[in-house]
């Protein structure tokens, strides 16, 4: 294998700001990438050798982004193997499960979900559920850094697979009709554990007793004090049980799932990916006009189902209740990444997150955290409670950049750096002393820094 490695070749304004050599930028380089390569399992790579040993679904997404810089042949593997795992009706998994690692290496394994007893599934055992579809907007970035034959080669054949993904998620998922996508499980949303879930799964009936039937891997790996409770696990479990019953189906959710939501930070990426999407198609000889228009309307849903004047910030809408959840968290900032978000909602999303509950600023004085850090809630090591999260703060940075805020983007982009230098590539990070949490080689952390070491 040819190591295309190119360091880059100049470090910014911000890391010059945060008192950084160009020496550190390389340091900090050959450290993402040897994270990334520890992480290879040829083919994809794992997010965490310990706590998750096999493909997650955004993850690759992210990861797809690092690879351009380093290895760009990988960034092609990565969504390629990935894609391969989707289901006939156009699902992509949250969860690809490596043959070759054992059943019982990761809890829900491959025997809890079952996929193989569902038509329409794929031949590799996968989870029935998906992530945030930012994987079209991956690709588009991923390519502009680096256009290449190859990569024109693997836009061809993604494309039919990454409209199949948005079609499934517009369609199948749409349980309240106003044209948003529906996440069922909080393992959709990506952030797991958030306090936006609080309200929802509380109204899931289960005990935590249930977990005696199962033995959960995440706690030998990582402090049980870091992670979500048994009774969240047993929630996460029933949710999941009620799914797999219906076959993973999407017809009649409204009146059999306990879990539907509609989520900020879901939509907003599929409405970003219907625009990635335009440029893909535009490469690949497609017409981008369909794509333009969807992204139009689901920006215009999201700010009418989503957007509360009161709280001046985005909620997810509870579809059980039919309201928004109350909890502050950094998913109200996520529809930054729509280019097409109204002026009056950009303007108030900055002012949250400029707020002391965010602290958003061109010299960010603590790590933007994932929950507000003024709640009572605000817990600093509870994964998705409270920590810092690299893939959160690059989406937010994008959403900075695409509405013209460059300072503090570049804000954004110094405590990134400044992160993992002090910290190295965790999965997460105190949101005040910014020390590392969670699995250590943690690869999106790895791929993310790569990509705004490059800019
Ligand atoms: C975390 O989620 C998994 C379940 O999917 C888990 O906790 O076991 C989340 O942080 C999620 O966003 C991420 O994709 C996954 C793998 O990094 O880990």
């Amino acid at each position: 294998m040819v190591n295309q490695t190119v360091p880059p070749t100049g470090s910014g304004p911000a890391v010059r700001a945060a008192g950084q050599t160009a020496g550190e930028d390389g340091r900090l380089w050959e450290l993402a990438r040897d994270t990334l390569d520890g992480n290879w399992a040829g083919g994809h790579t794992v997010p965490s050798r310990t706590l998750y040993p096999h493909q997650w679904s955004w993850d690759s997404a992210f990861i797809a982004i690092g690879w351009a810089h380093v290895r760009p042949e990988r960034t092609w593997s990565e969504l390629t193997s990935l894609f391969r795992a989707q289901w006939r009706d156009g699902r992509v998994p949250h969860i690809v499960f490596n043959p070759a690692v054992s059943g019982g290496a990761y809890f829900p394994g491959p025997g809890f979900w079952a996929s193989e007893t569902v038509e329409g599934a794929p031949a590799v055992a996968t989870s029935g559920l998906v992530q945030p579809p930012v994987h079209a907007l991956a690709a588009w970035h991923a390519y502009r850094r680096l256009p290449s034959e190859e990569g024109r080669a693997a836009l061809r054949r993604l494309y039919p697979r990454l409209v199949a993904q948005q079609r499934y998620l517009a369609t199948c998922r749409d349980v309240g009709g106003a044209g948003l996508a529906s996440i069922v499980h909080p393992w959709e949303s990506g952030l797991d554990n958030s306090p936006a879930w609080d309200a929802p799964m509380s109204a899931v009936a289960a005990e935590a007793a249930v977990m005696r039937a199962y033995r959960r891997r995440d706690t030998v790996h990582a402090d049980p004090a870091h992670r979500p409770t048994d009774l969240d696990y047993a929630r996460y479990v029933t949710i999941v049980t009620a799914y797999r019953a219906g076959g993973y189906r999407d017809d009649d959710l409204a009146e059999r799932h306990p879990f539907l939501v509609e989520c900020p930070l879901f939509n907003a990426a599929m409405g970003a990916s219907e625009l990635a999407l335009a440029g893909i198609a535009e490469v690949v000889g497609a017409d981008p006009g369909p794509h333009r228009e969807r992204a139009v309307r689901i920006t215009q849903a999201v700010v009418n189902r989503l957007y509360d004047p009161d709280s001046g910030t985005f909620h997810p809408r509870d579809l059980r209740t039919g309201r928004l959840t109350p909890a502050r968290t950094v998913l109200g900032l996520t529809p930054l990444i729509l280019p097409g978000l109204p002026a009056r909602q950009v303007e108030a999303v900055l002012a949250e997150a400029r707020s002391a509950r965010f602290g958003l600023a061109a010299r960010m004085e603590r790590p933007l955290p994932s929950h507000d850090r003024t709640a009572t809630d605000f817990e600093a090591l509870r994964y998705w409670r409270g920590p810092s999260w690299m893939n959160i703060v690059w989406l937010i940075r994008h959403g900075l950049l695409v509405h013209g805020h460059d300072r503090l983007a570049a804000g954004l982009r110094t405590s990134m750096i400044e992160l993992v230098a002090a910290a190295g590539c965790h999965e997460y990070f105190h949101p005040d002393t910014g020390a590392g949490l969670g699995s250590p080689a943690f690869g999106w952390t790895a791929a993310l820094l790569l990509d705004v070491l490059a800019d």
